[in-house]
């Protein structure tokens, strides 16, 4: 298997019918990172070639707590389609997922487009509005583990995002408290801090790194700032919850192990 495009369609396959696939690193060989975010780019085009659209993007491994988790610190992107919005307050089956975590996160939803290199002050006034938000992420790789490569390959994980009230930036957003809880039990505490010190500097980096590929975030479109603690796995029958510091909060429930 050398050719990026049968990569691409085993992962988006793999995604598609929620079964988990070999590391690309062990399978074939390491992808360099312009060949991983090339994979990333042909299987999304696999799914808007299916009626996805695409919507916005996503940062990984923002917080030293995700990257001692995974093991990785590079800071990675990957691209949002409709098709992955859990609404918020419903429940979610999770015979579409292979191994989901969750994981707490605050999200951008931009008035303007922001293209390549920005400054923080730049991030900030492309906002329209920030949302408490949560990540559904679900590697297709067994046992969640992957190289950097591989990760970037997989769309960086992404799976699902559930959105809270979106609101305008109206204060400071850099150190606002979080609390994840599984059936009322917190299993996550935190700050929007550990996000780079600052969410909007993943805002930034993530209107970097998409135009390093050519890409520019649009008018309208979600920008997820990357989690802010480590990720927690889902299991049936849970409900799941996030507080943040004066924006409000998020929940969605998981159904049945075969639901
Ligand atoms: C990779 C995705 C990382 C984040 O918020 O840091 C990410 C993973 O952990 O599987 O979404
Ligand atoms: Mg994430």
């Amino acid at each position: 298997m050398t050719d990026l495009n049968e990569i691409a369609a085993e992962l988006d396959g793999a995604a598609h019918e929620a079964r988990s696939t070999d590391q690309i690193s062990s399978r074939y060989r390491a992808l360099g990172l312009d060949e991983a975010y090339r994979v990333q780019a042909l299987s999304i085009e696999r799914r808007i070639s299916r009626g996805e659209r695409l919507i916005g993007v996503k940062m990984g491994f923002t917080s030293r707590a995700k990257m001692v988790q995974m093991g990785l610190s590079d800071l990675i992107w990957g691209r949002l389609t409709d098709a992955m919005r859990v609404e918020d307050g419903t429940t979610i089956g999770l015979k579409r997922y292979v191994h989901p975590r969750v994981e707490p996160e605050i999200a951008f939803i931009l008035g303007s487009g922001l293209s390549g290199k920005v400054s923080i002050a730049e991030a900030a006034a492309a906002v329209a509005f920030v949302a408490p938000a949560m990540e559904i992420i679900d590697s297709r790789y067994e046992n969640f583990k992957f190289d950097l490569g591989d990760v970037i390959a997989d769309n960086a994980s992404s799976s699902g995002f559930v959105l809270g009230p979106a609101m305008p930036m109206r204060g400071p957003i850099d150190n606002l408290g979080l609390v994840m809880s599984f059936d009322g039990q917190p299993v996550q505490i935190g700050s929007t801090a550990s996000i780079l010190g600052q969410p909007l500097r993943a805002l930034a980096a993530a209107s970097r790194l998409a135009g390093e590929a050519g890409l520019t975030l649009q008018p309208g479109w979600l920008v997820m700032a990357g989690g802010a603690t480590a990720a927690e796995a889902l299991r049936p029958h849970l409900q799941v919850r996030l507080e943040m510091e004066n924006l409000g909060s998020v929940g969605f429930a998981t159904g049945a192990a075969k639901s």
